[in-house]
């Protein structure tokens, strides 16, 4: 056809680009969006060697335009069709096989199908079929569903062919959580508890034997003869692709809450739990269990710590460390934030107080976790009876599936209001949050270390970026609870302006240098400052009680600060001493029975009957009191006088004598 004109119709779905890609031969030009209508039909002469004159006629897809469509084409001489070329599927059928009724299958799959498979993404599958025998006509349009349901495109590339990188991660991470006894290989117990998660049912030997066999064929590192190593598992995997039998693949993922774009599901990584106000999360007997089992897993070396190669281990189907835990946070200084081993190893204790620690402030990394680490739910009958004495968060679990995070946690009563916790009998906690306040250098550092029972350093390194460490207190009636100690650095005056922060927190250790005489002065003001603190239990504790005590130059010493707001009197303690223990329980104690370790804000009603023999009692024991304490010390008996001058109770009986 030499000399003619030729006449393009442009044709196809609607937004494939016919318009723009007339516009941008027109203009000769690139064409970012365009989004008119039908263009007008161009004639141009088009070609390299002898331009021809060229009719383009764009078209509409619309039902409206169909006749204009038809006529179009019926006067082109060819066809543009335009598609975007984004993937979808295409499903080859060579239909009327029954003309080559003689022709070998296997042969034209190799030969004809295997090729164009290989050349083309987007065709998923090719199968030949007759309408007239009614042969494969089933299978034809069953393939079509697959291709939606099941994709080949995610798992293998047909180009290269091998799986897709992150298919193999997928499926690496699922070896690796199948692997329950971590020695690198699928053994025939954890194959069977894998086979009868992902499909249901057993599989039985001679199948399993069959599948190993194959796989010893292609690699000798594929087997061993405990069983399937990690490459003989991506391998069958492969193979699975390979012979279209991909819904396998796709079986295993999906059990393992893979989305179609081979990321974890959203709603196992972050299922629907609330804490409600007041509330607190903490880990349920279950969840305790699971990171009991799996730092012994991971302890290889069984020293009782995860140094940093069997932690790196144990995150690995995990992004990377919980951020929290991470050290550029500023919330949490992981892992000198708990119990560590001499040699900074956590220990199981620490890693337990951690989980407990992360829980009671972000449950949601906590369930994230939990799904990334391969936590599996009990079954519901277990479940419910591990669980039944716990207000626990498993009424949300059974109503969703059984397969979710969250029979792990459980949720605590609500206490009170803050303002009504002074009526508040029993909080019933096994985490407890405390704030430990006080001027620099009192000692707040250490007591935080001595929690974890570190060994006593002089090296003061003053605090500037918050502080947290936790561990567990074991009370009185040998209940264990765990104390998350907090020093506030320089957010300490934000956080105690925060009603939100403040209601995290369950106890205040005010704490003050008995050795430093401007140190209590400190805490008189923080109160001054923030009312809004007076509405939290607390505990008073003189530091460094090692060192010689020195009166306070503040208005009021620390003993009668205390008895004015009815409290009991400060602990003297140091961390050097091996009681400070005893400390621990004291504040864990005051968290969990509020009730007689709130400061007195408002006057008690005065009850005068008994007033003149009180201040009388009390002028002869602070006669008495002044009388022992010069005897007993004479070196400080100057600073002394000075301080009990400055108070107005002394200043009173001073005078009156
Ligand atoms: N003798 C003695 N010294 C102590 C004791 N506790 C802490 N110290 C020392 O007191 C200094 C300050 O201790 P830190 O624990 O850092 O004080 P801090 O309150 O955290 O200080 P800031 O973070 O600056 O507010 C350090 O040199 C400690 O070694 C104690 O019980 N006895
Ligand atoms: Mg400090």
């Amino acid at each position: 056809m030499t000399g003619a004109e030729v006449r393009i119709c442009v044709c196809g779905d609607e937004a494939t680009g016919k318009s723009s890609l007339i516009m941008s031969l027109w203009k000769d030009e690139a064409i970012p969006t365009f989004s008119g209508t039908v263009l007008p039909m161009v004639t141009m002469s088009l070609g390299l060697d002898a331009p021809i004159s060229t009719t383009i006629v764009d078209t509409s897809p619309l039902p409206q335009d169909r006749n204009t469509l038809k006529r179009e084409i019926r006067k082109a001489n060819v066809i543009l069709l335009v598609y975007s070329d984004h993937y979808l599927p295409v499903v080859l059928c060579a239909n009327k096989s029954d003309l080559r009724p003689d022709v070998d299958v296997a042969q034209v799959a190799e030969e004809e199908m295997m090729p164009i498979m290989q050349e083309f993404k987007e065709i998923d599958s090719c199968i030949r079929a007759s309408a007239k025998e009614h042969r494969n006509v089933d299978e034809a349009f069953y393939l079509c569903q697959r291709a939606v349901t099941h994709p080949i495109a995610p798992l293998y590339d047909s180009k290269e062919q091998n799986l897709k990188p992150a298919a193999v991660e997928a499926l690496r991470r699922i070896f690796f959580l199948c692997d329950k006894d971590q020695d690198g290989i699928l053994n025939d117990e954890e194959i069977a508890k894998f086979q009868n998660r992902c499909f249901g049912k057993p599989l039985n030997p001679s199948e399993l034997d069959e599948i190993k066999h194959t796989l010893h064929k292609i690699s000798s590192d594929c087997v061993t003869d405990t069983g399937i190593t990690e490459k003989g598992f991506i391998l069958l995997n492969r193979i699975y692709a390979e012979k279209g039998r991909h819904e396998t693949t796709w079986a295993i993922l999906r059990t393992f809450h893979y989305t179609d774009s081979l990321s974890l599901k959203e709603s196992f990584l972050h299922p629907k739990f609330e804490v409600p106000p007041f509330s607190s999360a903490e880990l349920s007997p279950i969840g305790y269990r699971f990171f009991v089992d799996l730092f012994l897993l991971f302890d290889k070396d069984n020293d009782g710590g995860l140094n940093q190669s069997e932690l790196s281990s144990l995150f690995r189907p995990t992004p990377c460390l919980p951020p929290p835990w991470q050290q550029q946070s500023t919330t949490n200084n992981f892992p000198s934030s708990t119990v560590c081993t001499e040699n900074g190893h956590i220990t199981l204790q620490g890693w337990l107080a951690q989980w407990s620690m992360t829980t009671f402030e972000d449950p949601k990394t906590t369930l994230e976790y939990l799904a990334y680490l391969g936590f599996e739910a009990p079954s519901s009958s277990s479940l419910s009876s591990s669980s039944s004495s716990s207000q626990s968060a498993t009424s949300q679990t059974r109503t969703t599936s059984s397969s979710t995070t969250t029979c792990a946690l459980k949720l605590t009563k609500p206490r009170k209001r803050r303002r009504q916790r002074r009526r508040t009998q029993r909080v019933e906690r096994s985490v407890v949050h405390a704030y430990v306040l006080g001027s620099p250098s009192s000692g707040k550092s250490s007591l935080l270390d001595a929690l974890l029972s570190r060994p006593f350093t002089q090296t003061y390194n003053p605090t500037i970026k918050p502080l947290k460490t936790v561990n567990s207190v074991e009370l009185p009636l040998g209940k264990q609870i765990y104390l998350i100690l907090s020093e506030l650095g320089e957010l300490e005056p934000a956080i105690l302006e925060n009603p939100q922060k403040l209601d995290n927190c369950d106890v205040i250790v005010y704490t003050y240098d008995s050795s430093n005489p401007d140190s209590f002065e400190y805490l008189i003001n923080l109160r001054k400052n923030h009312k809004a603190l007076d509405d939290l239990p607390c505990v008073y504790v003189a530091l460094k009680a090692d060192l010689d005590k020195t009166t306070q130059r503040s208005a009021v010493q620390p003993d009668q600060y205390t008895e004015e707001m009815g409290m009991p009197p400060p602990i003297h303690v140091s961390v050097r001493w091996s009681s400070v223990a005893e400390l621990f329980v004291q504040i864990a104690e005051a968290a969990l029975n509020p009730l007689g370790n709130f400061p007195r804000t408002e006057p008690e009603p005065v009850d005068r009957s008994s007033l003149y023999l009180a201040a009388g009692v009390t002028a002869c024991t602070a006669c008495a009191f002044l009388y022992i304490w010069r005897k007993a010390s004479p070196a400080t008996f100057g600073v002394g006088v000075i301080g009990w001058l400055r108070s107005g109770w002394v200043g009173g009986w001073w005078g009156a004598s």
